[in-house]
């Protein structure tokens, strides 16, 4: 029986992007159906989301995962294990796992230095790059943040690449020279397949979160 795969999203996602990235990268076929989240969230997204009532959700043979992180998780452990995401050792996944929690901490300030002003918009680049730096240790001199390998960390952090610009132009900051090495490493990413078909472009995201400002 074929397998039906649908993904609840929202194109400017940094969260949807995880999940697209993962079901590329594993190669799966899926049915990515777009959501209206202004004004108009589909019945399909309140049924299997009722917590939160936001995407992404994956929906597998009728079976709902919430929660972008838990979808790759999902997606790892269901699809092509031959080139798993995850590492199987409990210590290193724990890390990855760890860092990707961290990844999550630190989103939110990206968003807040461009939709806000003065004081706390100083106290979000701030707090946004910091955070960057940290990942950018982590990383060091490794390709990817799992080493040779592209894995989980880089899936969770490579979405803020497509927010890049806009958060520098809104923001008025230059990520791109306080974090080269990142940035290299976003780069190295892009150059993957599952990446140029999930990311959006930066001018794109750009004009929309412009005009979500205003
Ligand atoms: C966050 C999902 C989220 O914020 C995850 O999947 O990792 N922790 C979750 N989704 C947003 C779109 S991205 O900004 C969403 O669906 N918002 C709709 C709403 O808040 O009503």
């Amino acid at each position: 029986m074929a397998e039906e795969v649908i993904l609840l999203d929202f194109w400017s996602s940094l969260f949807g992007m995880r999940a697209r990235i993962a079901l590329r990268e594993k190669g799966v076929d899926f049915d990515l159906r777009e959501e209206d989240l202004l004004s108009n969230k589909s019945p399909l997204l309140l049924e299997t989301n009722p917590v939160h009532k936001k995407i992404p959700v994956l929906i597998h043979n009728g079976k709902p995962v919430c929660e972008s992180l838990i979808i790759v998780q999902y997606i790892d452990k269901t699809w092509g294990r031959e080139s798993p995401l995850l590492r199987s050792d409990p210590y290193q996944r724990a890390l990855e796992v760890f860092w990707a929690d961290y990844v999550d901490k630190i989103f939110p300030a990206g968003k807040m230095a461009m939709f806000s002003t003065g004081e706390a918009q100083k106290v979000a680049k701030k707090e946004y790059i910091e955070g960057l730096k940290v990942l950018e240790g982590e990383l060091g001199d490794k390709a990817y943040f799992g080493g040779e390998r592209f894995g989980y960390v880089d899936v969770s952090l490579i979405p803020f690449y497509s927010w890049l610009y806009a958060v520098e132009t809104l923001a008025n900051c230059s990520i791109g020279d306080e974090c080269s090495e990142l940035v290299g490493w976003a780069k190295r990413c892009m150059q993957r397949e599952s990446m140029a078909k999930s990311l959006p472009d930066q001018y794109k995201v750009y004009d929309f979160m412009l005009k979500v400002r205003k």
